[in-house]
């Protein structure tokens, strides 16, 4: 069974906030440079949060993120993209199982976290709208127990499936374009965006290297 929207058209750019990254800064106005800086598409991480403020901040990021036009997907938590009206879930081999979420969330976007060929083969036959494939590179923010999947492994998952693929892990503005050119069609990162100062600034140079890529 394929998803059950027509297949989804992901942007370049999978922007991950996760409240614990975000040096003391408020997660409301580092969502908002992130959009100022034109992401379309934004994953709510918070691993440490009670479901209560977790929830709050999924409100308030749902009324932002509609007001830019981007896509709101909420990780692990089926409950609180339900209750946020988010656009759909992230999950992970060890979270719900695909065919729990979609029963729950009908039509929303299911992405589901892949780490080879089998998992993402499974992912796409049971319905998924999106994988996730990583670890990319080695990264410091997810201890994910897999050794870097590189490159080379992304190409043989591109060539495996027809879903939309996000590459995660490690990924920075400096190796985006390799990943992209690998076959990803849209690059998820966390640390090298949340760690800036000026994060629309790099959210913005991210893009322009697409953009970069799109006319060579
Ligand atoms: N899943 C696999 S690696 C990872 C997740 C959530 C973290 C990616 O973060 P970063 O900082 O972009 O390497
Ligand atoms: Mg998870």
């Amino acid at each position: 069974m394929s998803g059950t929207h027509p297949r989804l058209t992901l942007p370049p750019l999978y922007a991950i906030l996760d409240p614990e990254q975000t040096n003391g800064r408020s997660p409301e106005l580092v969502l908002r440079q992130i959009l100022d800086g034109g992401a379309k598409m934004i994953q709510l991480r918070a691993k440490a949060m009670t479901s209560r403020d977790f929830l709050q901040l999924a409100k308030t990021a749902r009324a932002l993120t509609t007001s830019f036009e981007c896509k709101l997907i909420v990780n692990d938590r089926v409950d609180i993209a339900l209750a946020s009206a988010a656009d759909g879930v992230h999950l992970g081999q060890e979270d719900l199982p695909l065919q729990v979420g979609r029963r729950l969330l009908g039509k929303k976007i299911i992405g589901i976290s892949t780490h080879d060929i089998d998992q993402a083969r499974e992912a796409e036959r049971n319905g998924a709208d999106y994988i996730g494939f990583g670890p990319m590179f080695g990264t410091i923010t997810k201890q994910t127990g897999y050794t870097a999947r590189g490159l080379e492994r992304l190409t043989h998952i591109r060539a495996a499936v027809a879903l939309p693929i996000v590459a995660i892990g490690g990924i920075t503005e400096s190796t985006v374009q390799d990943v992209w050119h690998a076959g990803a069609d849209s690059a998820a990162i966390i640390s090298d965006i949340l760690k800036m100062e000026n994060i629309a600034a790099k959210v913005k140079a991210i893009l322009g290297r697409r953009r970069d890529q799109e006319d060579t």
